[in-house]
């Protein structure tokens, strides 16, 4: 399973790299319900995002997740619970900036999972670097609702700056108050994934919505 190392000069650990630089339309969902319901329609990356649960309380749905996803050939990426998706093989963890000083870099890299990583200011990328992430996701992009955040969106100008510095060495993934119409915008500036929450979750016709993501970024 396992392609992480150990860089001979500096001693950090190497993520294990996310062999597809384009991970397409990302929706970022929050319950198995919606792992079932999203994937049969085509979907090839998605982030399951279960909030303050106790461990236990989330493992049978993290197992039948990732069972799911791996019947699918999904890139499924577990949300904060890391150690559980080491202990049942993920394909990915999704960690922001904050569960970065916790999470075990070592045994992620060792148990083959890739790793995104939240970012959302310049500062951020820089101190993401340094770990190498399987993915970087810049954020926010426009306003959103579905997360308190202080940072301003970062708008679509600031996409097309990280796609030039560090599109060709990382899959980039934009997310933030992105709808179709922002994703067609955000297709422009070369990003390889949009993720989403509510474009996805909170709309009337989810699979219509689905659909019509999946069809726009068909070509990238
Ligand atoms: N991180 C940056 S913006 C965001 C997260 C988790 C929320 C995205 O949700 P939506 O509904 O697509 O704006
Ligand atoms: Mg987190």
């Amino acid at each position: 399973c396992c392609d992480a190392v150990s860089d001979s000069n500096s001693g950090n650990i190497i993520c294990n790299k996310e062999p597809n630089n384009k991970l397409g339309i990302y929706p970022v969902v929050d319950s198995l319900e919606w792992l079932q319901k999203l994937i049969p329609l085509g979907i090839k990356t998605i982030q399951l995002r279960i909030k303050d649960q106790h461990p236990d309380d989330v493992e049978e749905d993290i197992i039948a997740a990732i069972k799911l996803a791996k019947k699918y050939n999904v890139r499924l990426f577990i949300n904060d619970y890391w150690q559980l998706a080491v202990k049942h093989q993920a394909y990915g963890i999704h960690l922001g900036q904050e569960d970065l000083d916790d999470a075990d870099m070592a045994s992620i890299a060792q148990s083959g999972c890739r790793l995104g990583v939240s970012t959302h200011s310049y500062t951020e990328v820089a101190r993401t670097l340094a770990i190498n992430p399987s993915y970087i996701a810049l954020g926010p992009i426009y306003e959103t609702t579905s997360k308190i955040m202080p940072w301003i969106p970062q708008g679509v100008t600031a996409v097309e700056k990280w796609v030039n510095l560090l599109g060709k060495q990382f899959p980039l993934v934009a997310i933030g108050g992105i709808n179709y119409q922002r994703a067609a915008a955000l297709k422009q500036t070369g990003i390889g994934s949009v993720a989403m929450i509510s474009a996805i979750i909170k709309t009337e016709n989810y699979e219509l919505a689905t659909e019509e993501l999946l069809e726009l970024w068909e070509d990238v």
